[in-house]
Protein backbone atom coordinates (compact mmCIF):
# COMPACT_ATOMS: atom_id res chain seq x y z
CA UNK A 1 0.00 0.00 0.00
CA UNK A 2 2.09 2.85 -1.73
CA UNK A 3 1.77 6.24 -0.02
CA UNK A 4 0.61 8.68 -2.94
CA UNK A 5 0.38 11.97 -0.98
CA UNK A 6 -0.05 13.74 2.18
CA UNK A 7 -2.20 16.50 2.45
CA UNK A 8 -1.82 19.39 5.25
CA UNK A 9 -4.86 21.08 6.31
CA UNK A 10 -5.06 23.93 8.55
CA UNK A 11 -8.28 25.05 10.10
CA UNK A 12 -9.51 27.31 12.78
CA UNK A 13 -13.39 25.87 14.13
CA UNK A 14 -13.26 28.24 16.96
CA UNK A 15 -9.53 27.30 17.13
CA UNK A 16 -6.54 26.38 15.08
CA UNK A 17 -6.42 22.62 13.98
CA UNK A 18 -3.44 21.19 11.97
CA UNK A 19 -4.71 18.00 10.04
CA UNK A 20 -2.74 15.36 8.45
CA UNK A 21 -4.08 13.32 5.62
CA UNK A 22 -1.96 10.58 4.10
CA UNK A 23 -3.75 8.64 0.68
CA UNK A 24 -2.70 5.52 -0.58
CA UNK A 25 -2.97 3.97 -4.23
CA UNK A 26 -5.27 1.54 -2.88
CA UNK A 27 -7.90 4.64 -2.01
CA UNK A 28 -8.15 4.26 1.82
CA UNK A 29 -6.56 7.27 3.86
CA UNK A 30 -5.86 7.96 7.40
CA UNK A 31 -6.20 11.30 9.15
CA UNK A 32 -3.50 12.70 12.28
CA UNK A 33 -3.60 15.40 14.14
CA UNK A 34 -0.43 17.99 14.14
CA UNK A 35 -1.96 20.70 16.44
CA UNK A 36 0.80 22.51 18.28
CA UNK A 37 -1.16 25.40 19.86
CA UNK A 38 0.28 28.74 19.17
CA UNK A 39 3.11 27.47 16.92
CA UNK A 40 0.95 26.04 14.65
CA UNK A 41 2.47 27.28 11.02
CA UNK A 42 6.08 26.12 12.10
CA UNK A 43 4.80 22.54 12.02
CA UNK A 44 2.81 22.84 9.02
CA UNK A 45 6.05 23.94 7.32
CA UNK A 46 7.84 21.19 9.14
CA UNK A 47 5.59 18.72 7.15
CA UNK A 48 5.28 20.14 3.97
CA UNK A 49 8.48 21.30 3.31
CA UNK A 50 10.87 18.71 4.77
CA UNK A 51 8.23 15.07 5.27
CA UNK A 52 6.04 15.30 2.44
CA UNK A 53 8.05 14.80 -0.08
CA UNK A 54 10.32 11.56 1.52
CA UNK A 55 7.21 9.68 2.23
CA UNK A 56 5.49 9.86 -1.28
CA UNK A 57 6.19 5.89 -2.84
CA UNK A 58 6.76 4.52 0.95
CA UNK A 59 5.05 1.39 2.20
CA UNK A 60 2.25 2.78 4.28
CA UNK A 61 2.40 -0.56 6.35
CA UNK A 62 5.50 0.39 8.00
CA UNK A 63 5.01 2.75 10.73
CA UNK A 64 8.07 1.44 12.69
CA UNK A 65 10.64 2.49 9.88
CA UNK A 66 8.73 5.73 8.63
CA UNK A 67 8.88 6.65 12.85
CA UNK A 68 12.40 5.92 12.71
CA UNK A 69 13.53 7.21 9.43
CA UNK A 70 11.56 10.53 10.81
CA UNK A 71 12.97 10.84 13.96
CA UNK A 72 16.75 9.37 13.39
CA UNK A 73 16.88 9.59 10.29
CA UNK A 74 16.63 13.70 10.40
CA UNK A 75 19.77 13.90 12.83
CA UNK A 76 18.07 16.87 14.57
CA UNK A 77 16.39 14.48 17.07
CA UNK A 78 13.25 15.75 19.63
CA UNK A 79 11.46 18.79 19.97
CA UNK A 80 8.17 19.96 20.03
CA UNK A 81 8.10 20.90 16.44
CA UNK A 82 9.51 17.70 15.31
CA UNK A 83 7.45 15.17 17.74
CA UNK A 84 3.99 16.60 16.62
CA UNK A 85 4.90 16.57 12.64
CA UNK A 86 5.81 12.67 13.36
CA UNK A 87 2.66 12.73 15.55
CA UNK A 88 0.95 13.38 12.75
CA UNK A 89 2.24 11.15 10.39
CA UNK A 90 2.17 8.28 12.28
CA UNK A 91 -1.22 8.62 13.65
CA UNK A 92 -2.63 8.58 10.10
CA UNK A 93 -0.43 5.42 9.33
CA UNK A 94 -2.14 3.98 12.34
CA UNK A 95 -5.49 5.13 11.34
CA UNK A 96 -4.92 3.73 8.08
CA UNK A 97 -3.47 -0.03 8.86
CA UNK A 98 -6.60 -0.25 11.16
CA UNK A 99 -9.48 0.55 8.30
CA UNK A 100 -7.03 -2.42 6.10
CA UNK A 101 -7.31 -4.56 9.17
CA UNK A 102 -10.99 -3.88 9.52
CA UNK A 103 -10.38 -3.03 13.44
CA UNK A 104 -10.34 -0.46 15.82
CA UNK A 105 -6.62 0.69 16.29
CA UNK A 106 -6.46 -0.15 19.90
CA UNK A 107 -7.20 -3.96 18.89
CA UNK A 108 -4.00 -3.86 17.25
CA UNK A 109 -2.13 -2.07 20.49
CA UNK A 110 -3.60 -5.65 21.98
CA UNK A 111 -7.17 -5.58 22.68
CA UNK A 112 -9.05 -3.93 25.65
CA UNK A 113 -7.99 -3.87 29.39
CA UNK A 114 -11.35 -2.22 30.16
CA UNK A 115 -14.52 -1.14 28.97
CA UNK A 116 -14.68 2.42 29.53
CA UNK A 117 -12.41 5.43 29.95
CA UNK A 118 -12.59 7.40 33.31
CA UNK A 119 -11.91 11.06 32.82
CA UNK A 120 -11.59 14.36 34.86
CA UNK A 121 -13.41 17.15 33.86
CA UNK A 122 -12.55 20.94 34.49
CA UNK A 123 -14.48 23.19 37.05
CA UNK A 124 -12.93 27.28 37.12
CA UNK A 125 -14.77 29.94 38.52
CA UNK A 126 -13.59 34.19 39.19
CA UNK A 127 -13.81 33.04 43.45
CA UNK A 128 -14.28 30.03 45.41
CA UNK A 129 -18.37 29.87 45.19
CA UNK A 130 -18.68 30.11 41.11
CA UNK A 131 -15.86 26.85 41.58
CA UNK A 132 -17.55 25.57 43.54
CA UNK A 133 -21.08 25.74 42.03
CA UNK A 134 -19.15 24.33 38.94
CA UNK A 135 -18.02 21.65 40.50
CA UNK A 136 -22.00 20.54 42.02
CA UNK A 137 -22.75 20.69 38.17
CA UNK A 138 -19.93 18.12 37.43
CA UNK A 139 -21.00 16.06 39.63
CA UNK A 140 -24.60 15.98 38.75
CA UNK A 141 -23.13 15.32 35.77
CA UNK A 142 -22.03 11.99 36.59
CA UNK A 143 -17.85 13.23 36.90
CA UNK A 144 -15.93 11.09 39.62
CA UNK A 145 -12.95 13.39 38.91
CA UNK A 146 -12.79 17.03 38.75
CA UNK A 147 -9.78 19.52 38.38
CA UNK A 148 -10.43 22.44 40.34
CA UNK A 149 -8.88 26.21 39.13
CA UNK A 150 -10.07 29.39 40.82
CA UNK A 151 -9.12 33.07 40.27
CA UNK A 152 -6.32 34.15 42.85
CA UNK A 153 -7.99 37.08 44.90
CA UNK A 154 -5.49 40.53 43.35
CA UNK A 155 -5.08 38.82 40.23
CA UNK A 156 -6.88 39.25 37.37
CA UNK A 157 -7.39 36.35 34.74
CA UNK A 158 -4.72 33.57 35.91
CA UNK A 159 -4.59 30.11 34.20
CA UNK A 160 -7.86 28.14 34.59
CA UNK A 161 -10.26 30.83 34.85
CA UNK A 162 -12.13 32.41 32.61
CA UNK A 163 -10.46 35.66 32.34
CA UNK A 164 -12.14 39.19 31.33
CA UNK A 165 -13.75 38.11 28.24
CA UNK A 166 -15.93 35.25 30.13
CA UNK A 167 -14.69 32.82 27.47
CA UNK A 168 -13.09 29.14 27.94
CA UNK A 169 -9.83 30.11 29.59
CA UNK A 170 -7.85 29.87 26.90
CA UNK A 171 -9.80 30.33 23.72
CA UNK A 172 -7.04 31.07 21.34
CA UNK A 173 -8.62 32.92 18.36
CA UNK A 174 -8.75 36.79 18.67
CA UNK A 175 -5.39 37.24 20.29
CA UNK A 176 -3.32 38.17 17.23
CA UNK A 177 -0.10 39.11 20.29
CA UNK A 178 -0.16 36.94 23.44
CA UNK A 179 -2.09 38.29 26.17
CA UNK A 180 -0.64 39.29 29.35
CA UNK A 181 -1.61 37.93 32.78
CA UNK A 182 -0.09 39.20 36.09
CA UNK A 183 1.35 36.46 38.74
CA UNK A 184 1.97 36.58 42.45
CA UNK A 185 3.18 33.32 43.83
CA UNK A 186 2.63 34.50 47.88
CA UNK A 187 -1.15 35.08 47.11
CA UNK A 188 -1.39 32.10 45.09
CA UNK A 189 0.07 30.02 48.04
CA UNK A 190 -1.86 31.62 50.60
CA UNK A 191 -4.94 30.92 48.49
CA UNK A 192 -5.12 27.41 46.89
CA UNK A 193 -5.38 24.96 50.23
CA UNK A 194 -9.00 27.22 50.99
CA UNK A 195 -10.29 26.28 47.75
CA UNK A 196 -9.69 22.69 48.50
CA UNK A 197 -11.15 22.96 51.88
CA UNK A 198 -14.17 24.53 50.85
CA UNK A 199 -14.51 22.16 48.27
CA UNK A 200 -14.40 18.85 50.58
CA UNK A 201 -16.51 20.76 53.16
CA UNK A 202 -19.50 21.25 50.81
CA UNK A 203 -18.66 18.26 48.67
CA UNK A 204 -17.10 15.33 50.97
CA UNK A 205 -13.99 13.16 50.50
CA UNK A 206 -15.70 11.09 47.46
CA UNK A 207 -14.65 13.28 44.41
CA UNK A 208 -11.37 12.84 43.27
CA UNK A 209 -9.93 16.33 42.82
CA UNK A 210 -7.34 17.74 41.08
CA UNK A 211 -5.20 20.87 40.53
CA UNK A 212 -2.87 22.42 38.16
CA UNK A 213 0.19 24.92 39.18
CA UNK A 214 1.07 25.30 35.59
CA UNK A 215 4.72 25.08 36.50
CA UNK A 216 4.88 28.75 38.48
CA UNK A 217 6.40 27.45 41.87
CA UNK A 218 9.88 27.02 43.05
CA UNK A 219 10.45 22.71 44.37
CA UNK A 220 10.49 24.39 47.99
CA UNK A 221 6.68 26.32 47.33
CA UNK A 222 5.49 23.21 45.20
CA UNK A 223 6.51 21.12 48.79
CA UNK A 224 4.84 23.11 51.05
CA UNK A 225 1.43 23.30 48.72
CA UNK A 226 1.74 19.35 48.33
CA UNK A 227 2.24 19.56 51.98
CA UNK A 228 -0.89 21.42 52.95
CA UNK A 229 -3.29 19.76 50.45
CA UNK A 230 -2.43 16.66 52.21
CA UNK A 231 -6.36 16.45 53.99
CA UNK A 232 -8.21 17.23 51.23
CA UNK A 233 -6.46 13.87 49.20
CA UNK A 234 -5.68 15.15 45.34
CA UNK A 235 -5.90 12.54 42.95
CA UNK A 236 -2.14 14.83 41.86
CA UNK A 237 -1.04 18.12 41.75
CA UNK A 238 -0.25 18.87 38.57
CA UNK A 239 2.75 20.40 36.88
CA UNK A 240 3.70 22.01 40.52
CA UNK A 241 7.29 23.20 38.68
CA UNK A 242 9.14 23.88 35.53
CA UNK A 243 10.98 19.79 34.43
CA UNK A 244 13.43 20.68 32.39
CA UNK A 245 15.18 20.09 35.46
CA UNK A 246 13.94 16.71 36.55
CA UNK A 247 15.68 16.65 40.00
CA UNK A 248 13.23 19.50 41.38
CA UNK A 249 10.60 16.48 41.52
CA UNK A 250 12.96 14.38 43.76
CA UNK A 251 12.85 17.45 46.06
CA UNK A 252 9.57 18.18 46.28
CA UNK A 253 8.70 13.91 46.68
CA UNK A 254 10.69 13.94 49.59
CA UNK A 255 8.52 16.53 51.42
CA UNK A 256 4.89 15.65 50.28
CA UNK A 257 2.62 12.37 49.69
CA UNK A 258 0.29 14.49 47.61
CA UNK A 259 0.78 13.14 44.05
CA UNK A 260 2.43 14.28 41.16
CA UNK A 261 1.87 14.78 37.84
CA UNK A 262 3.74 15.63 34.70
CA UNK A 263 4.67 16.00 30.77
CA UNK A 264 2.25 17.78 28.82
CA UNK A 265 5.14 20.14 27.27
CA UNK A 266 7.46 16.36 27.13
CA UNK A 267 8.20 15.42 23.40
CA UNK A 268 10.35 12.05 23.63
CA UNK A 269 10.46 9.49 26.31
CA UNK A 270 14.10 11.12 27.28
CA UNK A 271 12.06 14.29 28.84
CA UNK A 272 10.32 11.66 31.18
CA UNK A 273 13.21 8.84 31.81
CA UNK A 274 14.50 9.85 34.94
CA UNK A 275 11.16 11.43 36.45
CA UNK A 276 10.26 7.80 36.19
CA UNK A 277 12.74 5.58 36.85
CA UNK A 278 13.50 7.82 40.30
CA UNK A 279 9.66 7.30 40.84
CA UNK A 280 9.36 10.87 41.89
CA UNK A 281 6.12 11.35 39.97
CA UNK A 282 3.36 9.36 40.25
CA UNK A 283 1.50 10.42 36.70
CA UNK A 284 2.86 10.73 33.33
CA UNK A 285 0.55 13.25 31.05
CA UNK A 286 2.34 13.09 27.69
CA UNK A 287 -0.09 13.54 24.51
CA UNK A 288 0.35 11.24 21.53
CA UNK A 289 0.12 14.97 19.42
CA UNK A 290 3.07 16.39 21.10
CA UNK A 291 5.13 13.49 21.21
CA UNK A 292 5.59 11.04 18.30
CA UNK A 293 2.34 9.78 18.03
CA UNK A 294 0.66 6.62 18.95
CA UNK A 295 4.43 4.78 18.06
CA UNK A 296 6.11 6.38 20.92
CA UNK A 297 3.43 6.96 23.79
CA UNK A 298 2.80 2.98 23.43
CA UNK A 299 6.13 2.26 24.49
CA UNK A 300 6.07 5.36 27.04
CA UNK A 301 3.59 3.90 28.67
CA UNK A 302 5.11 0.34 28.89
CA UNK A 303 7.93 1.71 30.56
CA UNK A 304 6.35 3.47 32.62
CA UNK A 305 4.76 0.56 33.84
CA UNK A 306 7.23 -0.77 35.08
CA UNK A 307 7.79 2.03 37.91
CA UNK A 308 4.12 1.89 39.00
CA UNK A 309 3.74 5.20 36.66
CA UNK A 310 0.07 5.37 35.30
CA UNK A 311 -1.07 7.53 32.59
CA UNK A 312 -3.46 10.82 32.27
CA UNK A 313 -2.65 12.13 28.76
CA UNK A 314 -2.87 15.56 28.00
CA UNK A 315 -6.45 16.28 27.12
CA UNK A 316 -6.66 20.38 26.00
CA UNK A 317 -8.82 21.99 23.21
CA UNK A 318 -5.86 22.39 21.64
CA UNK A 319 -5.44 19.02 20.69
CA UNK A 320 -8.42 17.85 17.56
CA UNK A 321 -10.57 15.06 18.00
CA UNK A 322 -8.11 13.16 15.98
CA UNK A 323 -5.58 13.05 18.83
CA UNK A 324 -8.07 12.71 21.67
CA UNK A 325 -9.34 9.73 19.88
CA UNK A 326 -5.29 8.58 19.56
CA UNK A 327 -5.50 8.45 23.56
CA UNK A 328 -9.09 6.75 23.73
CA UNK A 329 -7.66 3.93 21.99
CA UNK A 330 -4.09 4.11 24.30
CA UNK A 331 -6.36 4.10 27.11
CA UNK A 332 -8.41 1.55 26.69
CA UNK A 333 -5.52 -0.84 26.12
CA UNK A 334 -3.04 0.82 28.41
CA UNK A 335 -2.53 -1.59 31.67
CA UNK A 336 -1.60 1.65 33.66
CA UNK A 337 -3.90 3.61 32.60
CA UNK A 338 -4.80 5.99 35.41
CA UNK A 339 -7.22 8.74 34.09
CA UNK A 340 -7.83 10.80 31.25
CA UNK A 341 -8.21 14.79 30.90
CA UNK A 342 -11.36 16.07 29.16
CA UNK A 343 -12.57 18.89 28.71
CA UNK A 344 -15.86 18.59 26.61
CA UNK A 345 -16.33 17.94 22.56
CA UNK A 346 -16.04 21.39 20.96
CA UNK A 347 -18.62 23.46 19.81
CA UNK A 348 -20.38 23.32 16.70
CA UNK A 349 -18.13 24.29 13.91
CA UNK A 350 -15.67 22.04 15.46
CA UNK A 351 -18.27 19.37 15.32
CA UNK A 352 -18.94 20.06 11.59
CA UNK A 353 -15.13 19.89 10.84
CA UNK A 354 -14.67 16.67 12.80
CA UNK A 355 -17.05 13.51 12.66
CA UNK A 356 -15.71 11.11 15.93
CA UNK A 357 -17.34 8.54 17.49
CA UNK A 358 -16.35 9.36 21.34
CA UNK A 359 -19.37 9.66 23.61
CA UNK A 360 -19.41 10.87 27.31
CA UNK A 361 -21.09 9.09 29.72
CA UNK A 362 -21.51 8.95 33.80
CA UNK A 363 -17.38 10.26 33.89
CA UNK A 364 -16.48 8.19 31.34
CA UNK A 365 -15.40 8.05 27.27
CA UNK A 366 -17.32 5.64 25.25
CA UNK A 367 -15.29 4.23 22.36
CA UNK A 368 -17.00 2.42 19.14
CA UNK A 369 -15.77 -0.26 17.36
CA UNK A 370 -15.18 1.42 14.29
CA UNK A 371 -12.03 0.67 12.01
CA UNK A 372 -9.17 3.16 12.33
CA UNK A 373 -9.23 5.88 14.84
CA UNK A 374 -12.83 6.29 14.31
CA UNK A 375 -12.29 10.20 12.89
CA UNK A 376 -13.42 11.77 9.54
CA UNK A 377 -12.39 15.03 8.55
CA UNK A 378 -14.95 17.27 6.49
CA UNK A 379 -12.60 18.88 4.07
CA UNK A 380 -15.10 21.43 2.35
CA UNK A 381 -16.34 22.51 6.13
CA UNK A 382 -12.83 22.88 6.98
CA UNK A 383 -12.61 26.01 4.07
CA UNK A 384 -15.18 27.63 6.12
CA UNK A 385 -12.76 28.47 9.02
CA UNK A 386 -9.41 29.43 8.07
CA UNK A 387 -6.34 29.64 10.19
CA UNK A 388 -5.76 32.74 12.64
CA UNK A 389 -2.94 33.39 13.93
CA UNK A 390 -3.12 33.48 17.46
CA UNK A 391 -1.28 32.84 21.32
CA UNK A 392 -0.97 31.01 24.35
CA UNK A 393 -0.95 34.11 27.58
CA UNK A 394 2.21 35.22 28.96
CA UNK A 395 3.39 35.91 32.65
CA UNK A 396 4.66 38.58 34.28
CA UNK A 397 5.54 39.61 38.10
CA UNK A 398 4.00 42.96 39.01
CA UNK A 399 7.35 44.38 38.65
CA UNK A 400 7.50 43.39 35.06
CA UNK A 401 9.81 40.38 35.27
CA UNK A 402 8.93 37.46 32.86
CA UNK A 403 7.55 34.32 34.67
CA UNK A 404 5.92 30.71 33.77
CA UNK A 405 2.44 31.05 32.23
C1 LIG B 1 -3.93 21.26 30.77
C2 LIG B 1 -2.97 22.21 30.18
C3 LIG B 1 -3.51 23.10 29.14
C4 LIG B 1 -2.37 23.89 28.47
C5 LIG B 1 -2.63 24.08 27.02
C6 LIG B 1 -1.50 24.78 26.30
O1 LIG B 1 -3.62 20.75 31.82
O2 LIG B 1 -4.93 20.97 30.14
O3 LIG B 1 -2.20 22.85 31.15
O4 LIG B 1 -4.51 23.89 29.67
O5 LIG B 1 -2.19 25.13 29.07
O6 LIG B 1 -2.88 22.84 26.43
O7 LIG B 1 -1.68 24.74 24.93
MG1 LIG C 1 -1.75 21.30 32.54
Amino acid sequence: MKIIDVKIFVSCPSRNFVTVKIETDEGLYGLGDATLNGREMAVVAYLQEHIKPCLIGKDAHQIEDIWQYLYKGCYWRRGPITMTAIAGIDMALWDLKGKVAGLPVYQLLGGKSRTKIKVYGHANGQNIDETLDHLGKLIEDGYKAVRLQCAIPGLEGTYGTLADKKDYYELQSNRPLPPEQLWDTNKYLNFIPSLFKKAREKYGMEIQLLHDVHSRLTPIEAAKLGKELEPYNLLFLEDPVPAENQSNYKLIRHHTTTPLAVGEVFNSIWDAKKLIESQSIDYIRMAATHAGGLTSIKRIMDFASLYNVRTAPHGPPDISPIGHAAHAHLNIWAPNFGIQEFVGFGGTDMNKVFKHSLTYDNGHLLLKDIPGLGVDFDEQEAKQFPYKRSYLPISRLEDGTLWDW
